[in-house]
């Protein structure tokens, strides 16, 4: 008797929490929906995706202004920071809603928790890679760093943090620099402990969408500090709010660099962001990380050489007569061997 009347309480309950849940559903769709077509969005304009949250986004039109909190239309799914969306401002809320993603020009991924790639920031047109006078930056990391922006497509820049520490002649790290200079690579130098010290790199963000990678340790958190003070603040304050704030660690965000001299200049910046570069590589990306040894791909005897003992390989001919500086080639080699471990 008890029994049955608390199942069909119990019945009544679900109904209920069930019959709710697609009203609330089904409200949001045509509130949407009757907006859209009542009018009350403005017309179709173009935007960035400057943050995200699940299933809103802050995206800023391309006209300048604020951030506007937008939902999206639900065929929509796996929008990043950096993201070019068309979407269409409310009239009557500072809310609006994205409609439709512009095809990206170049996607930055990372694998999430269950090692699956996920993309985590897109359009970016330079990955600033920080090392630092010191820790003293090993050729190998600088390498492996640029494999994955090549990889990426998106052009890497070498930023040299910590020069108030180069001895007056710099010795082997302005080897090492020159090496990559030479190899096409823009090397930038900044220091955080002098006044004007990120002046080159300021030159190098105007106008630019950056995002800043990095060993441990560089500076990477000093350079930002210097680069979004107002922001390093607010961050600092959130975080305190939420304890651990999640939020501000997991999120993306996209910022326009204050007080650079010649045009605007863009940052995408988390701290998983930061990490890029230290993820999974296959074999085939490697040797085209590399990328003065394309001139020699193709020519080696045999079609499947990789490069090790292989007679006829014409990279190993390139090493040995100097086309290919030797440190890069015990580099790539040292690389592959890593992949297995992985
Ligand atoms: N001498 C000198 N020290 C610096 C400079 N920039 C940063 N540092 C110091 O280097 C140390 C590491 O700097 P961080 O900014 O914390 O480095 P990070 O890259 O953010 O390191 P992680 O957060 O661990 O990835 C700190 O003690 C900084 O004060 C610089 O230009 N010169
Ligand atoms: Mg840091
Ligand atoms: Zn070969």
């Amino acid at each position: 008797m008890s029994k049955r009347k608390l199942s069909r309480q119990q019945r009544w309950r679900i109904e209920k929490v069930q019959a709710e849940r697609t009203q609330r559903a089904e409200r949001r769709d045509t509130r949407d929906g009757e907006k859209l077509t009542a009018g009350e969005y403005g017309p179709e304009q173009g935007g960035r995706v400057v943050a995200h949250f699940g299933r809103t986004l802050d995206v800023r039109a391309d006209q300048g202004g604020d951030a506007v909190r937008c939902h999206l239309r639900a065929n929509l799914e796996g929008l990043v920071t950096g993201d070019r969306v068309i979407w269409r401002a409310a009239h009557d809320a500072n809310d609006g809603v994205v409609v439709a993603r512009v095809e990206r020009d170049n996607v930055l991924e990372r694998p999430d928790a269950r090692g699956q790639l996920k993309p985590v920031a897109a359009n970016i047109d330079q990955l600033l890679i920080v090392f630092a006078v010191e820790p003293a930056p090993h050729a190998n990391l600088i390498d492996r760093y640029l494999v994955a922006a090549e990889a990426t497509g998106i052009a890497p820049v070498l930023v040299l943090n910590k020069t108030d520490l180069l001895p007056e002649h710099g010795g082997e790290l302005r080897d090492l620099l020159g090496r990559y200079e030479g190899l096409g690579y823009p090397v930038v130098t900044t220091t955080t402990a002098r006044e004007g010290g990120l002046a080159a790199l300021h030159a190098r963000l105007a106008g630019r969408t950056s995002v800043l990678v990095g060993q441990s340790g560089v500076g990477k958190s000093s350079l930002i500090e210097r680069l979004l003070p107002d922001e390093e603040l607010r961050i600092g304050a959130l975080s305190k709010d939420t304890r651990k704030g999640t939020h501000t660690t997991t999120t993306a965000r996209l910022y326009v660099l204050p007080g650079l001299a010649s045009g605007e200049g863009e940052l995408i910046d988390s701290p998983g962001i930061r990490e890029f570069g230290l993820g999974h590589l296959d074999e085939q990306q490697v040797t085209a990380g590399f990328i003065e040894f394309r001139e020699w791909l193709g020519h080696c005897r045999f079609r499947d050489c990789r490069h090790r003992h292989e007679p006829g390989c014409a990279l190993l001919a390139a090493v040995e007569r100097g086309d290919i500086h030797p440190q890069r080639f015990t580099s790539y080699q040292r690389i592959l061997e890593s992949l297995g471990d992985a």
